[in-house]
């Protein structure tokens, strides 16, 4: 699978926990799925699933998650936190916050993320999370982040995604080192995971990142179409809506469409 190699990856790592245990394949069906069959038969914390084509590639809902070999990065990692089901959505933040920040370290092209789970530059979608959770009696017994990025993917060899995609090389008007990005994400993950198991709350930092927050939205969740005012998060990421009936609901999960202008 070229650059992204298990000997490759291991060579320039800098971690101690995220991607000391690697699973990588050319191609498999989806990096989620297969790390959650790890996982059920013991896999260690930090382990990692790397492809470069999934064949099954999902979003949430049963949403399919599109990238031509060669374009993207597809990985998931495994963790085992000692947190209750809540709060598994912490994974997300330190992740989306990581990938942010690597981004921006290796190239200076800006990076927003959008509730609940999309990295977004310039106003397209660049990246998505998927996290899934296992839980046994109601605790966690682990937790699945699997994190999708357009790298070097010319999105108009995907029609459905014009118009509302974006990736680096398209940003940049050339191409960059997945592998380069990928030690940068792990790190800053594996520091980031630290700092919250000390009790460090990443809640701040991800606010002052979402885009959509202080704008008028629509969210629409599995049960409702939503419209109100993107108020806050909370800090197990729920959004916290202000509806033009001066109501606050608390949204746990859903999609979001802003309708106003983003302030600023
Ligand atoms: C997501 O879902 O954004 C989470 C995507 C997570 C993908 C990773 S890849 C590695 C790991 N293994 C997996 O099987 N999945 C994870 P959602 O918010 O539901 O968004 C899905 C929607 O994003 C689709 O319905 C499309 O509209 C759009 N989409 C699909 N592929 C895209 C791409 N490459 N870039 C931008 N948008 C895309």
């Amino acid at each position: 699978m070229n650059e992204l190699c298990v000997e490759s990856i291991k060579k320039g790592l800098r971690t101690e926990l995220f991607g000391q245990n690697i699973v990588g394949c050319f191609s498999l069906s989806s990096t989620n799925e297969v790390l959650k069959e790890l996982a059920a038969q013991g896999a260690p914390e930090g382990t990692l699933v790397i492809a470069d084509e999934q064949t099954a590639g999902k979003g949430r809902l049963g949403r399919k998650w599109l990238a031509p070999p060669g374009t993207s990065l597809l990985l998931s990692l495994l963790f085992r936190p000692d947190f209750a089901p809540r709060q598994a959505q912490r994974l997300t933040m330190i992740c989306s916050l990581a990938i942010a920040e690597a981004i921006e370290g290796l190239t200076g092209v800006p990076v927003g993320l959008k509730w609940p789970n999309d990295i977004f530059i310039r106003g397209h979608k660049a990246g998505g999370i998927l996290t899934e959770a296992g839980t046994t009696g109601g605790r966690l017994d682990y937790v699945v982040v699997g994190m999708g990025l357009n790298i070097n993917l010319d999105i108009s060899t995907l029609p459905e995604l014009r118009g509302m995609a974006t990736s680096l090389s398209q940003e940049l008007g050339r191409e960059v080192s997945r592998l380069e990005l990928l030690w940068r994400i792990l790190e800053g993950i594996e520091a980031r995971y630290k700092s919250l198991k000390s009790g460090k709350s990443p809640h701040g930092e991800w606010a002052a990142r979402l885009i959509n927050l202080g704008c008028q939205v629509q969210v629409t969740t599995p049960d409702e179409v939503l419209v109100g005012w993107a108020e806050g998060v909370d800090a197990d990421g729920a959004l916290i809506l202000r509806t033009p009936d001066g109501q606050r609901e608390r949204v746990l999960a859903g999609d979001v469409t802003l309708r106003g202008p983003v302030p600023g």
